[in-house]
């Protein structure tokens, strides 16, 4: 698929245009007004203000077309206003907005929690429950497996994101801007090295060994006796997009088995198609215990799961696991017009072919700018890292090239422990037309940055 017809663009030209400076006057003084009430910590990477988004162009108030490369954080995989998305959301707002799930149910959640079930790795007998965010998901896909398994520990990974609740925060790894001023955090959680094939190098190819010191760290450091559950990103997001060595997952899993710990997939980043497979651990037919989603499932509403092995999400007690508003029926509908555009346009073969070519063209990147170290990604997320000649991380040149993409109306995000690591999240919805301009203006962006 090169073009974008088959998904519908609710009316906004797929273009970039710029007809302002960026940000423009209405943007600025809407950032103004942003300011004066809403509070410093809710940051800004691109004061845009938009007014209407659609297939991988955004608009802003000044009218500038900008184009997509972040998805609002991997989110709008089918698009801003795909329209199985709009259509199943309008009808559901025309019927009823909400009634709250656990008082009186409705037919939406329970579909959402059929395709999950098909979709999630592996053909056992599945399980869900819906959520607001990703961050509830991954707590309560901890409260699920210390019910299952009776036991407390949480071990977490080097570079790991998982949210910035008071739980999510113990267990993601970079303290700012996530956890600095925000403790003491929860306790139990321990953290093990990650397979960071850049930095492991050259053993880092190995991702068994990679594994084993994992391993080795939880044994001696925690007691595959103490531990309910792994929880692991099968590619990093926040973290800088990083892909466990071949291997690494798989150890991990056969690893947790053997020791009755469960293994708690966290693929909010990266479920959903976005990485050329339904969700990330089938490349390498990894099946987890439990999955963690949100994000792209529901084309921009939010909503959020955890689906396991019945068995397992069944430990818990009636009542024990739910919320006001968890598996809303807005966002359920948009959830089933989401995955409805992505079977039906095979978003997951689109994620493949557009990561081949997002992957060529940083590759050639790469060759022009010794700056880059490392090109690494999976389908539609994919990313460069950026190190000095020093070999120390060089976050100045990957926030001065993320300006230099926004002043030329490309909107991109950057990532990683260090700060340095771009990465590109385009909307699947997105041309490779459009792909292409947003690649050279990024390519224009590394020189004008040089
Ligand atoms: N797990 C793997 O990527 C969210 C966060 C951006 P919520 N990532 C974007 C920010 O600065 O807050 C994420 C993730 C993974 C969990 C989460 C948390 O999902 O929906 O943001 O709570």
């Amino acid at each position: 698929m090169t073009a974008v017809s088959p998904l519908e663009l609710a009316g906004v030209a797929q273009e970039r245009r710029l007809v302002t400076e960026v940000p423009g006057p209405r943007s600025r003084a809407l950032l103004e007004a942003k300011r004066s009430v809403v509070a410093d910590g809710v940051g800004t990477t691109l004061p845009v203000f938009v007014e209407s988004a659609g297939g991988g162009v955004l608009v802003d108030v000044d009218g500038n077309h900008l184009l997509d490369l972040g998805s609002g954080i991997a989110v709008t995989t089918v698009g801003h206003a795909a329209p199985h998305v709009v259509e199943r959301v309008r009808d559901q707002v025309g019927a009823f907005t909400h009634t709250c799930f656990m008082v009186t149910p409705y037919a939406g959640y329970v579909d959402v929690c059929v395709a999950l079930a098909e979709l999630t790795p592996g053909d056992h007998r599945k399980k869900s429950a819906l959520f607001n965010s990703g961050a509830e998901a991954v707590e309560n896909a901890v409260k699920i497996a210390r019910v299952a398994t009776g036991k407390d520990a949480v071990v977490v990974l080097d570079h790991a994101y998982h949210g910035r609740t008071n739980l999510t925060m113990a267990m993601t790894a970079k303290v700012m801007p996530y956890k600095q001023g925000f403790g003491p955090f929860a306790g139990e959680v321990h953290r093990v090295p990650t397979s960071y094939p850049l930095l492991d190098a050259p053993a880092g190819v190995d991702g068994s060994a990679a594994a084993a010191r994992a391993i080795g760290r939880i044994t001696t450091q925690v007691g595959a006796g103490n531990v309910a559950c792994v929880v692991v990103e099968p590619i990093q997001g926040e973290g800088g997009f990083v892909v466990p060595a071949p291997g690494f997952l798989p150890a991990m899993a056969a690893w947790c088995r053997e020791h009755d710990v469960l293994l708690v997939a966290d693929e909010i980043q990266t479920g959903f198609a976005r990485t050329g497979d339904w969700f990330a651990c089938d490349h390498e037919g990894v099946v987890p215990d439990l999955v963690t989603t949100a994000k792209g499932m529901a084309g921009g509403l939010p909503l959020a799961a955890v689906t396991g092995r019945a068995d397992v999400v069944d430990a818990v007690h009636a009542g024990g696991l739910g919320g006001t508003y968890g598996g809303n029926p807005v966002a359920c509908a948009a959830a089933l017009g989401a995955i409805e555009e992505m079977r039906e346009h095979d978003l997951v073969g689109r994620a493949r072919a557009v990561g081949t070519l997002v992957e060529g063209r940083l590759e050639a990147l790469a060759e022009a700018h010794p700056v880059v170290v490392d090109v690494r990604g999976r389908g539609a997320m994919q990313a460069v890292e950026l190190r000095r000649p020093d070999g120390e991380p060089d976050p100045v040149r990957t926030s001065a090239v993320a300006a230099a993409c926004h002043a030329r109306g490309v909107v991109v995000l950057t990532c990683g422990t260090w700060g340095n690591v771009l990465r590109l999240l385009p909307p699947l919805a997105m041309s490779d037309t459009l792909l292409h301009e947003a690649l050279d203006v990024v390519a224009d962006a590394f020189a004008a940055t040089a």
